[in-house]
């Protein structure tokens, strides 16, 4: 190939070469990637055939075959109609300024990221997404936005479904050009568990914000301004709406409940606004927020910021979520999230035909979504969603005892599968109340990524090691405490209201640093150019990657975004896809399930270029190499693979 890009190279057709010819050039040393596509393909294929479907994480039976039901209409192009005009065209205040005046009710879809983090371990794939994509650009064109993406679909489509986050959002982008795209980005941690250094945050937002991304939901886990500070700026600075979020917890109708007061609220809430939000959230990551105390939050909110539009977030693990949507909508929120009904309801969102039912005047819809058409939208998860059988968590119904422990809901899902699945049935409920205990001991803080996650820690410590919370305070010098436990109580998250409590902080941390003040600020900023060429160094094609001049042309920033939030996950991305191909293009069955012999599938490896691979048999295992043959047919012609066994 060298000799080939010398002899096409304009210089030397023009014949100028000189001895400095080649030096001058570098991209000579730039050769195609070799196009295995197909045979990159097979190995996954067979791997899944030699040792089960282990890499996606899948735990439940296999998907059956499933017949996808698709909208009536067959949408060619996307719509051109919607919300997203106005902030293209004017920018984030106009947006907000026209959702205040907007007469209605507005809708925030969440089908494409809370509502499969919560019911199905976040498993969706970007293929599922893409199928319905046009069809909702025109349905759904009445939206005030979808959520798509950050939470935790940003490490799981890398760590599990091996496919990049950034090509998810530009995809998506480019089929629902019209309403506006929203994320979830936990401040100061963006899209991870811990803090980042602050560069690494304004990066991360300015990148997103390129691809495609236009609402930032900006929230911290403790409700902590310093950090909240910093996602805001960032995710204003990029030039996004900004969503400055409190998250709730507690109970505003219960006098005896003296920490999360409507005056906290209020007070977070002028705090967000001064800090340049443009629409106020609230996010009730548990679904604790009762009607009534929807209805007093959303007046109260109301009535001080009558410019700001409201936003309000919840969860149906007890059932009621529905109704207290209803109410924020009735006093005067703007717009409430919900779920496509088949995805919804349990520890997702509220169903969307439901709330959209609620307010239909005879035929006249006071969302802007025809329940009709809803219904199409509707029809498609509910068919898809069968395909994700093997990642439900076998919950069958609501449970309002989520008063009590507050688990938020993409949490519980998880916590539920891991109790249940150990198959003691009074292990789930163990685990809930030494959840409400391990809240009243890290101070009765706001639980949500990550600081949900340091209450998981210790309920599960306190179940495995028979604790009770009377054990924890007496023993803490002694006990051998989860680390996120241990960093939290250093001041790792940053500050919940009402400060870490003591003496129990000082018992646990011992001798290990204290951090004051904001985590993130003491941090060195990531030298984003270092990780560059680093990268270069090890996953650019061969010819080039002795090159740093050429660092670059092959690492984007969207790499550089990736691994500076998961440094291993992306690492490990990029090695999958050297070995496995674009896993992505697969049909989401053959992508969880081993093919049966005889089974044919369609893979579409780009626009024009389809596969036909037939999966035909495997051989004996060689004992020697502990490697088994497995046999394809690919567009009509043989091809075997060899795939070390696992066993
Ligand atoms: C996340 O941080 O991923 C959440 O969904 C929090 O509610
Ligand atoms: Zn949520």
């Amino acid at each position: 190939p060298f000799i080939l890009n010398v002899l096409r190279h304009p210089t030397f057709l023009g014949g100028g070469v000189t001895t400095r010819f080649i030096e001058e050039h570098p991209e000579l040393m730039e050769f195609p990637e070799r196009q295995n596509r197909a045979g990159k393909l097979l190995n996954y294929l067979g791997d899944l055939v030699v040792n089960g479907r282990s890499v996606v994480g899948a735990t439940g039976p296999d998907p059956e075959p499933v017949e996808i039901i698709m909208p009536s209409t067959h949408y060619e192009r996307p719509c051109e109609e919607g919300f997203r005009n106005i902030l293209t065209r004017d920018g984030p205040k106009a947006f907000a300024k026209a959702v205040r005046e907007h007469r209605g009710h507005l809708l925030m879809d969440t089908t494409w990221r809370d509502a499969h983090q919560s019911l199905l371990a976040t498993r969706l794939r970007t293929k599922d997404i893409l199928t319905i994509a046009p069809a909702t650009s025109h349905i759904l064109k009445g939206l005030y936005s979808i959520e798509n993406w950050g939470g935790a679909t940003f490490d799981v489509a890398m760590r599990f479904l091996h496919e990049c986050p950034w090509e998810r959002l530009e995809q998506m982008r480019e089929l629902v050009p019209n309403i506006p795209f929203q994320m979830l980005l936990r401040g100061a941690n963006a899209v991870g568990y811990k803090a980042y250094p602050d560069n690494v945050i304004y990066e991360f937002c300015r990148t997103a914000h390129k691809y495609g991304m236009d609402v930032f939901r900006v929230f911290d886990s403790l409700n902590d301004m310093e950090n909240l500070r910093v996602g805001i700026d960032a995710a204003g600075s990029a030039g996004g709406v900004v969503e400055g979020t409190l998250c709730y917890t507690g109970d505003l109708t219960n006098p005896a409940k003296t920490k999360y007061t409507l005056d906290y609220y209020l007070k977070l809430a002028e705090e967000l606004v001064n800090l340049g939000s443009h629409v106020l959230c609230i996010k009730d990551m548990a679904g604790v927020l009762k009607p009534d105390a929807a209805t007093q939050l959303v007046s109260a909110l109301r009535s001080e910021h009558p410019d700001v539009p409201i936003h309000v977030h919840t969860h149906d693990t007890s059932g009621l979520s529905a109704f207290s949507m209803i109410a924020a909508l009735n006093a005067g929120a703007d717009v409430v999230d919900a779920a496509t009904d088949s995805m919804s309801g349990m520890t997702s969102q509220p169903s969307m035909g439901a709330i959209v039912s609620h307010f239909m005047r005879g035929s006249e819809s006071l969302c802007g979504i025809n329940p009709v058409e809803l219904n199409e939208l509707n029809e498609y998860w509910e068919s898809t969603r069968l395909l994700y059988s093997p990642f439900e968590s076998g919950q069958k119904s609501g449970s309002a005892d989520v008063f009590v422990h507050e688990i938020p809901g993409g949490q519980y899902t998880n916590l539920f599968f891991q109790a249940t699945s150990l198959g003691l049935s009074s292990q789930w409920r163990s685990i809930k109340h030494a959840y409400a205990a391990a809240n009243r001991i890290c101070g009765d803080i706001v639980k949500v990524t990550p600081s949900s996650k340091v209450v998981g820690d210790l309920a599960q410590f306190m179940v495995q090691n028979h604790l009770t919370e009377q054990n924890v305070y007496d023993r803490a010098e002694t006990l051998n405490f989860p680390t996120s436990v241990v960093e939290y109580f250093q001041g790792y998250l940053g500050t919940p209201p009402g400060g870490l409590p003591e003496p129990l902080r000082t018992r646990i941390v011992k001798d290990k640093p204290l951090i004051t003040g904001r985590p993130g600020a003491t941090m060195e900023p990531l030298d984003l150019e270092a990780l560059r060429l680093d990268l270069h160094a090890k996953f650019s094609p061969e010819g080039v990657k002795k090159n740093p001049a050429l660092a670059s042309k092959y690492i984007t920033d969207k790499d550089l975004m990736s691994a500076a939030m998961y440094p291993k996950e992306y690492e490990d991305y990029r090695k999958f896809k050297e070995q496995f191909g674009d896993v992505s293009k697969l049909p989401t069955r053959e992508f969880i399930a081993p093919m049966q012999p005889g089974q044919e599938v369609t893979v579409d490896l780009q626009k024009g270029k389809t596969v036909l691979i037939k999966y035909l048999a495997d051989g004996p295992v060689d004992k020697e190499k502990n490697e088994k043959q497995v046999f394809f047919d690919v567009n009509g012609v043989p091809r075997a693979v060899s795939i070390k066994s696992k066993a």
